[in-house]
């Protein structure tokens, strides 16, 4: 160990809506681009959809137990945009019902809610306006943002905009490999854009009616790219990857700057007429704190684009090559266990970006197989090495204010479907029997200790 944690730091675990909630029709709720892209036959494995997932809308309060249990500060949940406005539009109050008594109940529970608005379930009927293709979008985003403060302003005061505008855009607009299944390439970059521009107005539209205490900010994946060798060619095939993954966000967010390589990486093929004046401004509008998400690291080389002509590249076509991973432990996702990308994720905005908000870690997890007794001590290690690199992090100076598991329970994992497992908790789905871990039983102690004097 080498320093405690700052004082009021929050240890929590987070979930999101579409992942947990199930109850797809119920109350009003409307169907969004993942309950359309669910049912197209081969779009998710197993043919899995948001039903029952863990069936929270129901057990919600046998989950907060679970947390009351766990002894966390903080719970990180997504509202459903489409429970809310169902249409788009239409306001459904027995949406902002169940969030009401969600949020009521933590904090009964003294635990604080961090409420995201967005972790990837649009409207159906957006999409079907265009989606984040259209500027339209963001100022949609906008209006149900402030809507869902002005309902809950009162009981809630952490606000995060969007989970992840990196996968919506280009997993989601460019490669088709999440909803809503657009393989549009470049059609990805002005999706990030309306996500970012959406995130900016929605930030202004909410603090416009805040009061003093209450908290704004957004949550970005955070995968570092690290060259493979220490060649001038792979150093900028790392750069680029960065300035997709990670760049793309981050200069327009914390920087006062579109990502100057950007435009280069897609110069002649994308005209990026989609940044108007002033976008930058309201991109930019100051926040309260940054959220990091953090899962692996990228190890990059230099490669021959896959397709020669530049017009019909992908946009993850960036002559890149992603599959050379060191020889390192990996999770039963096969994605590689490095802890000290987090510290240097953490670390590495801080020195980019003078004026970085605080941070905070908003998710940190893995998936192994399950043993017949839970005893899952892979993810205890994976947890206890990754708080370790966040203490490193604040030891260097990097402004850490908390730290959120993923996840709580079991989830859908989006194009994964049920396969893969995060939870602390194991959840049945076919009786929906919720069983901790045991890496809920070592979270528990942990937590617990970090608040012994
Ligand atoms: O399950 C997802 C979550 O929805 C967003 N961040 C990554 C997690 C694990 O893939």
């Amino acid at each position: 160990m080498t320093s405690s944690f700052p004082p009021g730091f929050r240890w929590g675990v987070a979930t999101s809506a579409f992942q947990i909630e199930g109850a797809t029709t119920e109350d009003g709720r409307g169907p969004s681009i993942w309950d359309t892209f669910a049912a197209v036959p081969g779009a998710v494995a197993g043919g899995h959809t948001g039903e029952p997932a863990a069936d929270h809308y129901h057990r919600w309060r046998a989950d907060l137990d679970l947390l009351t249990d766990l002894g966390v500060d903080a719970y990180r949940f997504s509202v459903s945009w489409p429970r809310i406005q169902p249409d788009g539009r239409r306001f459904e109050r027995r949406g902002i019902d169940f969030y009401r008594r969600l949020v009521e109940a933590m904090r009964e529970r003294e635990i604080e809610p961090f409420l995201t608005l967005y972790h990837w379930d649009l409207p159906q009927a957006l999409e079907d306006e265009g989606g984040w293709r259209s500027r339209e979008t963001a100022h949609r985003f906008a209006e149900y943002a402030a809507l869902v403060h002005e309902e809950l302003g009162d009981v809630v005061d952490h606000w995060t905009t969007l989970n992840e505008p990196y996968p919506c855009a280009v997993a989601g607009y460019g490669e088709g490999r999440h909803a809503p299944g657009a393989r549009e390439g470049h059609g990805a970059l002005a999706a990030a854009h309306h996500l970012l521009l959406g995130h900016g107005l929605a930030v202004r539209a909410m603090r416009a009616q805040a009061t003093p205490q209450q908290q704004f900010g957004i949550v970005l994946n955070q995968s570092p790219a690290v060259p493979v060798s220490g060649s001038a060619a792979d150093a900028a095939a790392a750069a680029r990857q960065d300035t997709l993954l990670r760049r793309q966000f981050t200069d327009p967010l914390f920087g006062g700057r579109y990502a100057p390589g950007l435009a280069a990486m897609f110069d002649g093929v994308s005209d990026f007429s989609f940044r108007l004046d002033g976008d930058l401004e309201t991109i930019g509008t100051p926040l309260d704190y940054l959220g990091v998400n953090y899962y692996y690291r990228i190890h990059v080389a230099d490669a021959p684009h896959r397709e020669p002509d530049p017009a019909l590249r992908t946009v993850t076509d960036i002559g890149v090559d992603t599959t050379r991973v060191p020889d390192v432990p990996r999770t039963g996702m096969g994605w590689p266990v490095e802890p000290e990308g987090l510290t240097e994720a953490l670390v590495g905005l801080h020195n980019r970006y003078p004026g970085l908000p605080p941070v905070y870690v908003t998710e940190n997890g893995c998936v192994y197989a399950d043993r017949s007794d839970f005893a899952d001590y892979e993810r205890i290690s994976f947890l206890n090495e990754h708080i370790e690199a966040v203490r490193t992090a604040a030891a260097a100076g990097v402004d850490l204010r908390g730290y959120f598991c993923w996840s709580l329970l079991d989830n859908f994992e989006w194009a994964h479907g049920y396969k893969h497992r995060f939870g602390l908790v194991h959840v049945d789905y076919e009786t929906q029997a919720r069983t901790p871990r045991s890496s809920y039983r070592w979270y528990r102690d942990f937590v617990a200790a970090q608040r012994t004097p």
